[in-house]
């Protein structure tokens, strides 16, 4: 089996392991899995070879060739750590019932926790100069504290979500790091805390510093 995952040629994170690759990343190196990298650059993105792999024209997209069946191809970072966790072992637990319930914290870091997670990222980048930026910013940090407090109510002492780490944790966390910078996840400490312990793990670091070195490398590349 073969694995490529296509990503930003030029991330627009920074670095911070803040796009929608680093989820995939960190799944692929939580199951143990070697995967190739195809790079592509917001035109390209757009491009009719790139739309066959992701209609969007986004990133990430994730193809697997297998010897004994045509090649998968895959878009949506939830839809392909699920894949990647349903083919796997490490990332979902084996009985039915703590795997369904793991399943269900992926479908909440993507459609419960992220919409106004998502919504504070965008206004804060993107209305920064318009006349009600500070009020709307206000209310969309609100939605967020909320969320974080129910998060916290729900972790408790607990280290992750539903007693061992799965690709729940992995997803609500990918989520929760979009936060980071924004001053919002320290007034929740053990959201912090749990964001923190995640990203000690050795699979998150080996994913995280691939994506890093990929920037780097685009970064200081002559011309
Ligand atoms: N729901 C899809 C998924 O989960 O796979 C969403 C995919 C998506 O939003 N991809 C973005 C993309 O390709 C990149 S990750 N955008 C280009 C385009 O639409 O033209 C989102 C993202 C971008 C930048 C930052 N950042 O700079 O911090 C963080 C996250």
């Amino acid at each position: 089996m073969s694995i490529i995952l296509t990503v930003f040629a030029n991330s627009p994170d920074g670095g911070r392991g803040l796009a929608r690759d680093m989820p995939v990343r960190w799944a692929l190196e939580e199951a143990g899995l070697a995967y190739a990298v195809r790079t592509v650059s917001f035109t390209a993105m757009k491009q009719a070879e790139h739309r066959r792999r992701n209609p969007f024209g986004q990133i990430p997209a994730f193809e697997e060739t297998r010897p004994e069946a045509p090649p998968l191809v895959l878009f949506e970072s939830g839809a392909i750590v699920l894949h990647l966790a349903h083919s796997h072992p490490g990332l979902l637990p084996d009985a039915p019932d703590p795997r369904a319930r793991a399943v269900m914290w992926i479908f909440a870091a993507l459609s419960t926790v992220e919409p106004p997670v998502v919504e504070r990222s965008m206004a804060a980048l993107f209305e920064q100069d318009r006349p009600w930026h500070a009020e709307r910013l206000a209310t969309l940090h609100e939605r967020v504290h909320i969320r974080l407090s129910e998060l916290a109510a729900w972790l408790g002492d607990e280290d992750w979500l539903e007693g061992a780490f799965t690709a729940g944790d992995l997803m609500m966390v990918s989520v929760l790091r979009r936060l980071s910078g924004s001053g919002l996840l320290e007034a929740h400490p053990s959201i912090a805390a749990y964001v923190a312990r995640a990203e000690e793990r050795p699979a998150f670091r080996r994913a995280f510093d691939a994506q890093l070195a990929l920037f780097t490398a685009a970064r200081d590349a002559p011309g």
